[in-house]
């Protein structure tokens, strides 16, 4: 189903990257703290090949976990079915157009896939026949979904949800799972719960890489990810249909399984490494009963959990997150955007940088003020940088070089009040976190040269125009920005 595949889903997509000589195999690595202390080293280096264990400690041959698969503008250009040989933020402005552009498809139901190679039930079933690395030293458990989807459905059977959320063995035949307030599979759960009924729910990894896209990031409520996925590579994925949930099933992911959450069944689970670079708090998350877990031959678990950012998933997120963001702010009608970028050390949300061309008097103050208050702007985020066309709004020390040179800390700086917040701040006070006063705020710095008298501004030191210098000495264009 994927744009450069053959159909064969995560296994078409190893196969390229394979082509590409974009992946490491490593064989005997202990899933106890090898595979999640390789897994970090690789997440922290962008641009680092994706990762295939193989003979993991305690497991058979063949049980294999994938690793770091998004960590490139290429791999994540290849997920896509976009140019590979772009920097980050042409491929996140091709992705901003593409989804202008792009028409669900639904999915097609087949009768089988090979996703039901292998079948366990009963007795047979244990989450823990998979190689589930603990992936981080303080994780309160071994997670099997982290690179997973999460497939539920509305109560009226209308809408089908898949969404990441971290997902922990408990037992071998229950696991939890952990949504946030709000997830779309969340309020399916809260549909079933108001009813009194068991919620039905299906976990698969090892999916199309596709698919993972998808599921964790913003496909607008209403709409499910398999058709967001089948519009995007112009082609319906594949699903089987769960016997025991009627859920459907990618049929081509590497390990699923189905069951149901009933509504008073809960657990502890976490703590778990997240996102912001802390561990986020042990939570009381719903118990899956699992009634039947499917694999392929010699499955392949695909993990992408958090490290300290910038990593793996900052980066996917900042690609994605600046592509919605850029489209946000033109929605509202913000003029002559340059660019956006939500910058990977704030995992995508606590730092996005908005670059102008200054067109009127209050033109930086509308663009922050919108970019801190749209829809994917709005939740967790901290500070919101805006500055002039010639920053470059990827690089860290530009936007910083901006802030440090043009903003004045005492007329530059608005500050909302009360904006939404979440537990999974770290500078929230427990008791806070305990009242559930989930308020914070943020500050929008502008960093333009002031529009009143830009012109005054003083001159950049700049050379002359570096293109030139380059055609004539063409071993210099590796130093040059030209
Ligand atoms: C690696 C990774 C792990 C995530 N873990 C969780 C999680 O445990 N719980 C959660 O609610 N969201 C988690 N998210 C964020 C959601 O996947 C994301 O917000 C997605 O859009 C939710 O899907 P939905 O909009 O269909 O609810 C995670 C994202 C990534 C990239
Ligand atoms: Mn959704």
């Amino acid at each position: 189903m994927l744009a450069n595949g053959n159909g064969d889903g995560l296994r078409s997509w190893l196969q390229g990257i394979r082509d590409r000589e974009d992946v490491i195999d490593i064989q005997g690595a202990d899933w106890r703290d090898e595979v999640g202390a390789i897994t970090e080293m690789l997440q922290k280096q962008p641009g680092s090949p994706a990762a295939l264990f193989d003979h993991v400690c305690d497991y058979p041959a063949g049980y294999r976990i994938l690793v770091n698969a998004f960590n490139s503008v290429q791999r994540l250009a290849y997920t896509l079915g976009l140019d590979e040989k772009q920097d980050k933020l042409l491929l996140s402005r091709a992705l901003c157009s593409r989804l202008e552009q792009l028409e669900p498809v639904k999915p097609a139901v087949i009768k089988t896939g090979p996703i039901f190679e292998n079948s366990h039930e009963g007795k047979e079933i244990d989450l823990l026949e998979f190689p589930v690395p603990k992936w981080h030293q303080g994780d309160g458990g071994r997670y099997i979904g982290t690179g997973c989807n999460v497939i539920t459905q509305s109560h009226d059977g209308s809408w089908v949800n898949l969404g990441t959320y971290r997902v922990m063995a408990l037992s071998g035949n229950q696991a939890t799972v952990h949504i946030v307030p709000g997830h779309h599979g969340y309020l399916h759960l809260q549909e079933y719960y108001a009813r009194k009924e068991r919620c039905p729910v299906v976990v698969a990894t090892g999916e199309d890489p596709l698919l993972f896209l998808a599921s964790c990031n913003d496909v607008p409520a209403g709409t499910s990810e398999l058709d967001w996925a089948g519009g995007l590579c112009g082609r319906p994925v594949n699903v089987v249909i769960g016997p025991k949930t009627g859920l459907p099933i990618p049929a081509e992911a590497e390990i699923a399984f189905e069951g149901f959450i009933e509504p008073d069944n809960t657990a502890k689970e976490g703590p778990f490494g997240e996102w912001t670079g802390y561990y986020g708090e042990t939570t009381i998350a719903p118990v899956i009963d699992i009634e039947a877990v499917y694999h392929r031959h010699n499955p392949i678990l695909l993990g992408t959990p958090h490290s300290k950012p910038p990593d793996e998933t900052a980066f996917l997120k900042a690609v994605f997150r600046s592509a919605m963001l850029e489209k946000s702010l033109r929605l509202s009608g913000v003029p002559n955007i340059q660019g956006c970028w939500a910058h990977e050390i704030g995992g995508g949300r606590l730092l996005l940088a908005v670059g102008i061309k200054q067109e009127h008097v209050g033109h930086a103050s509308q663009a922050g003020h919108v970019a801190a208050s749209c829809q994917i702007g709005a939740l967790l985020g901290r500070y919101i940088v805006v500055v002039d066309e010639d920053i470059d709004v990827t690089s860290l020390e530009d936007v910083m070089w901006a802030v440090l040179t043009r903003s004045d800390p005492a007329s530059s700086v608005d500050i909302i009040h009360r904006a939404w917040g979440s537990p999974l701040d770290p500078r929230m006070s427990p008791c806070d976190k305990r009242g559930r006063r989930w308020a914070t705020s943020r500050a929008i710095v502008d960093a333009t040269r002031p529009f009143e008298w830009k012109e005054h501004y003083p001159r950049v030191v700049a050379n002359w125009d570096g293109s030139q210098v380059v055609k004539k000495w063409p071993f210099l264009s590796e130093y040059s920005k030209y």
